[in-house]
C-alpha cells in the first residue's frame, strides 16, 4: 500500500469513529458531500439494484403506472454515506433493468428542509398517483406531506410537486414529534381513506391510523391501529390483505372474505422487518394479530439477514404483491466512501401467503429469469459425508442457483434441545463444518479455490418428540479473510414437515450477495459479504455434506447471470 494510501486510510478511521447517529443512521458530515472519484468494481452487484455511484436506503414508493414500474429510494446524490436524503427515481419495464431519472423530491420547504424521509405512493381513483412521505423541519419535527406528478401526460412522471397546502398530518395530540413517520400505502374503506404512520411512546411501538375523505384533510383515530410494548420505534409500516386461496396478489383496498391481513413494522432497535397475519377488524378499525403470530423481536421476519424498511405495493399487471426491501452494506464505513456506492435493494419479491396460513412466502419475480444465460445441470448426484462438489462450467460469482435435495434416511437426526430458540446462535454454534446426523448440507458459495473463503448456505435437520426442526443458515463468517467486518452466522427456521422428505434452496449470487430462498420462499436470507480471493473469475461454487447421513442432489440447476442495465 503506497504512502498516501495509508495515510488516506488513517484519516478516515480519524474521522469515522466520529460518526453520530441520526434517525439511527451514523451520520459522518465530513463524507456526505465526498463525491467519489472511481466506483471500485470489485464488489459491485451486477443484478441487484443501485444508482451509479452513492448512498441508498429505504425503498420508498413503488408502484406501477400506465405500463411502468417506478422505484424511488432514500439517496444520497451526493457521497456513499447517508446524508443529503433526496427520493432517488428510477423506471422499468420488467423490474430487472432501470434507468436513472432525476430526484422525485428534493427538501425545499420548512417542513422538509431537514429531510425528505421514506413514505409511500397510492393511486387514487382516475389513476391518479400521490406520494406520501416524511418531511423533517429544522427542529427535527416530522411530519406528513404530500407530493403529486407535475404532469400526468410526462409517462415517466418525472417531476413531482409539493402543492402549498403541505404538511397534511402534524404530530399533535401527544405524538412523539421526532418519532412521526414513513407513512404507508393508502387504502379505502366505507368512504374514508385510511393510512398508517409509524411510531413510539415510552418504547411501545405504534402504527398510527389517520383517516379522510379527500386526502388532503386527515383525523387520528381514537386509538393507534395496532401496537405493542417493548418494542420501540416502528418505522415503515406496510399493512396489506392477502388471499387465503391464491397466490395472487390483491389491491390494498380489498376486503373481500377469504384474507387475512399482513402489518409488517421495521424494528429501528433490532434494524429487522418483522410482520404479523392477523385479522382486519374493520368496524373497530383496527389489526389484532393471529395467536400465533407475535409481534416485536421472537416474531416472523421477511428475511433473516440484511433486509430492512422493506415495502410492498400491488402489481395490477400481473395481479402480484412485489416486496422491495433495502439490504445495507456489512463492509466499514471507510470502504463505503472508497468504493463510492453503498447500499443495494434485494431483487423485488413476490409474497403470498402459505397454505398453513401460518406464514408468508416468497420468491424474485419471474422477469429475473430474463438474465440467465449458460445453464449447468445436475441431478441424483450422492453427497456422502465430508464431501464438496465443485459445480463447474458457469460464472459462480454472478449466478443464480436452483437446487433440491433429497434425504433418504431421517433416522440419524439430531435431538433438537427446545432451549435452542435464538437460530443465529444456533448456527454459530452449529457451523457447516460442524458434522452432524442430517446436515450440515448445502451450498458453498462465493467461495475460493481452496476454501480460505466461502459463504455457506446450508440445512441442518433436528428433531422433538413431535417433528423434525430445520435450520437454514447464510454463515458469512468465513466469506473474506478481511478482519474486524460484520460476517454474521444469519439463520432461520424453515416450517416445513419433511414428509416428502426433499429441501429446496435457491441463492442468488452477486459478488457481495448472496440472497437464499428455503423451502421454496418460506425461509429467506440475505447476506453481504466481501470475499478477497472469491472475487471475479476467482469465486466457485461447492455443493456440501458434513453429516452422517448421505444427501443427494435431486436436482440442481446452475444459470450465469447476465449483468442488468442498471441506471
Ligand atoms: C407534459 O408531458 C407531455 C408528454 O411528455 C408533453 O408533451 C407536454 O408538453 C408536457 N406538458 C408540460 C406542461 O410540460
Ligand atoms: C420520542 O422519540 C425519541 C426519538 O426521536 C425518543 O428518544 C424518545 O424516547 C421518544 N419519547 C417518548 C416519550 O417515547
Ligand atoms: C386467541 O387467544 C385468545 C386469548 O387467549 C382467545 O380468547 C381466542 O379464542 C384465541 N383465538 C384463536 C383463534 O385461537
Ligand atoms: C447493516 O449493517 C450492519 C453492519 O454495520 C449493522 O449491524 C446493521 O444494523 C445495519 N442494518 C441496518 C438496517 O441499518
Amino acid at each position: 500500500m503506497a504512502i498516501w494510501n495509508l495515510l488516506w486510510l488513517y484519516i478516515l478511521i480519524l474521522y469515522v469513529n466520529n460518526g453520530r447517529m441520526e434517525a439511527s443512521h451514523k451520520v459522518y458530515p465530513q463524507f456526505q458531500s465526498l463525491s467519489a472519484v472511481n466506483i471500485r468494481q470489485l464488489h459491485h452487484t451486477a443484478f441487484h439494484f443501485q444508482p451509479p455511484k452513492n448512498w441508498i436506503n429505504d425503498p420508498n414508493g413503488p408502484m406501477y403506472y400506465n405500463g411502468i414500474y417506478h422505484i424511488f429510494y432514500q439517496y444520497n446524490p451526493k457521497g456513499a454515506v447517508w446524508g443529503n436524503i433526496v427520493w432517488g427515481h428510477s423506471i422499468s419495464k420488467d423490474l430487472i433493468n432501470w434507468k436513472e431519472l432525476e430526484p422525485a423530491i428534493c427538501p425545499s420547504k420548512h417542513f422538509d428542509i431537514d429531510g425528505a424521509w421514506s413514505g409511500s405512493t397510492t393511486i387514487l381513483p382516475s389513476n391518479k398517483p400521490i406520494i406520501l412521505y416524511t418531511g423533517v423541519d429544522s427542529n427535527g419535527i416530522q411530519t406528513q406531506n404530500y407530493a403529486v406528478p407535475a404532469n400526468l401526460s410526462d409517462p415517466y412522471l418525472r417531476k413531482w410537486i409539493k402543492p402549498g397546502n403541505n404538511p397534511l398530518i402534524d404530530p399533535e395530540n401527544g405524538v412523539n414529534a421526532t418519532a412521526f413517520r414513513d407513512p404507508s400505502t393508502a387504502w379505502w374503506l366505507n368512504g374514508r381513506w385510511r393510512v398508517l404512520v409509524g411510531s413510539e411512546r415510552n418504547s411501545r411501538g405504534i402504527a398510527y391510523l389517520y383517516r379522510s375523505r379527500d386526502f388532503i384533510h386527515w383525523t387520528k383515530a381514537k386509538h393507534p391501529f395496532h401496537s405493542a410494548p417493548n418494542t420501540g420505534m416502528w418505522e415503515c409500516p406496510d399493512f396489506y390483505p392477502v388471499s387465503l386461496s391464491s397466490k395472487e396478489g390483491l389491491d390494498p383496498s380489498y376486503m373481500g372474505k377469504h384474507v387475512k391481513h399482513v402489518l409488517k413494522v421495521s424494528l429501528d432497535d433490532a434494524r429487522y422487518d418483522y410482520y404479523t397475519l392477523g385479522t382486519y377488524l374493520t368496524n373497530d378499525d383496527k389489526y389484532v394479530p393471529d395467536n400465533a403470530s407475535v409481534d416485536g423481536w421472537a416474531g416472523l421476519r421477511y428475511d433473516y439477514g440484511n433486509f430492512y424498511a422493506s415495502k410492498t405495493f400491488f402489481d395490477p399487471a400481473k395481479r402480484r404483491r412485489i416486496l422491495w426491501g433495502w439490504v445495507n452494506e456489512s463492509d466499514f464505513t471507510q470502504d463505503d466512501v472508497k468504493k463510492g456506492w453503498a447500499g443495494i435493494q434485494a431483487i423485488p419479491r413476490i409474497v403470498w401467503l402459505d397454505t398453513n396460513q401460518r406464514q408468508l412466502k416468497q420468491w424474485p419475480v419471474e422477469e429475473l429469469n430474463t438474465l440467465r444465460g449458460e445453464i449447468v445441470k445436475m441431478s441424483h448426484q450422492k453427497l456422502k459425508k465430508g464431501h464438496h462438489i465443485e459445480i463447474q462450467g458457469i460464472t459462480a460469482a454472478q449466478a443464480d442457483i436452483d437446487v433440491t435435495f433429497y434425504i433418504p434416511s431421517l433416522d440419524k437426526t439430531e435431538e433438537f434441545n427446545p432451549s435452542w430458540e435464538d437460530a443465529q446462535r444456533l448456527c454459530a454454534n452449529k457451523g457447516s463444518k460442524v458434522e452432524g446426523g442430517v446436515g450440515p448440507f448445502g451450498l458453498l458459495t462465493l467461495a475460493s479455490k481452496n476454501l480460505e473463503e466461502y459463504t455457506a448456505v446450508f440445512f441442518r435437520v433436528f428433531k422433538t418428540s413431535k417433528k423434525h426442526v430445520v435450520l437454514l443458515c447464510s454463515d458469512a463468517r468465513s466469506s473474506s479473510l478481511e478482519d474486524g467486518i460484520y460476517k454474521p452466522s444469519f439463520a432461520g427456521f424453515v416450517d416445513v414437515d419433511l414428509a416428502d422428505k426433499k429441501l429446496s434452496l435457491r441463492s442468488l449470487i452477486d459478488h457481495s450477495v448472496v440472497e437464499s430462498f428455503g423451502g421454496g420462499g418460506k425461509t429467506c436470507i440475505t447476506s453481504r459479504v466481501y470475499p478477497t480471493l472469491a472475487v471475479l473469475d476467482n469465486a466457485h461454487l461447492y455443493a456440501f455434506n458434513n453429516g452422517d447421513e448421505t444427501i443427494i442432489v435431486k436436482n440442481l440447476n446452475a444459470w450465469s447471470m447476465n449483468k442488468a442495465k442498471m441506471n
